[in-house]
């Protein structure tokens, strides 16, 4: 009897531990602001997803890791200038500053959708996950939109 209900005493503590530790997780920091996909004519294989990253906590959070099920890979991405070329590179992580943001936009920072198993129409919508720092992780619902009139930088990763 005694020992059963040292049992519980113990399981009631680390549940207790275990919540709080996860309740400031960086998931719970971070929210994603029109989170979109970049609709792409039938036949291109990779497109990217969008979105402005919030952070409403007092210190930096990183995004380590994205992942969607629409396409085969998915990774982060920025854009740089080499020999004035934009170029696409991927890059460890995505930087959200304390009390600031991260913009995922065309020309910039962005998750790469490589491989696509499908087209992608239209309205539907993709689950993006996003994995932190600490290992907590948030789904994002992007929208697939038609690019609106921003330039071509995509064309430039191939395949
Ligand atoms: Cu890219």
């Amino acid at each position: 009897m005694h020992g059963m209900k040292l049992l519980t005493l113990a399981a009631v503590l680390s549940t207790a531990f275990a919540g709080s530790a996860w309740a400031a997780g960086a998931a719970d920091s971070i929210s994603a602001d029109q989170p979109y996909v970049r609709a792409v004519p039938p036949g291109q294989s990779t497109t990217a997803a969008f979105m402005v990253l919030k952070n409403a906590d007092s210190k930096v959070h990183s995004v380590v890791k994205a992942a969607n099920p629409a396409s085969k890979v998915t990774e982060l991405h920025t854009h740089t200038m080499e020999g004035g070329m934009m170029k696409m590179r991927p890059i460890k992580q995505i930087d959200i500053p304390a009390k600031g943001e991260a913009k995922l936009e065309p020309g910039g920072l962005h998750v790469m959708l490589i491989d696509l198993k499908k087209p992608l129409k239209e309205g539907e919508t993709v689950p993006v996950t996003l994995t932190f720092e600490d290992g907590s992780s948030k789904q994002v619902d992007a929208t697939v939109k038609m690019p609106g009139g921003e330039g071509q930088g995509m064309k430039m990763h191939g395949k």
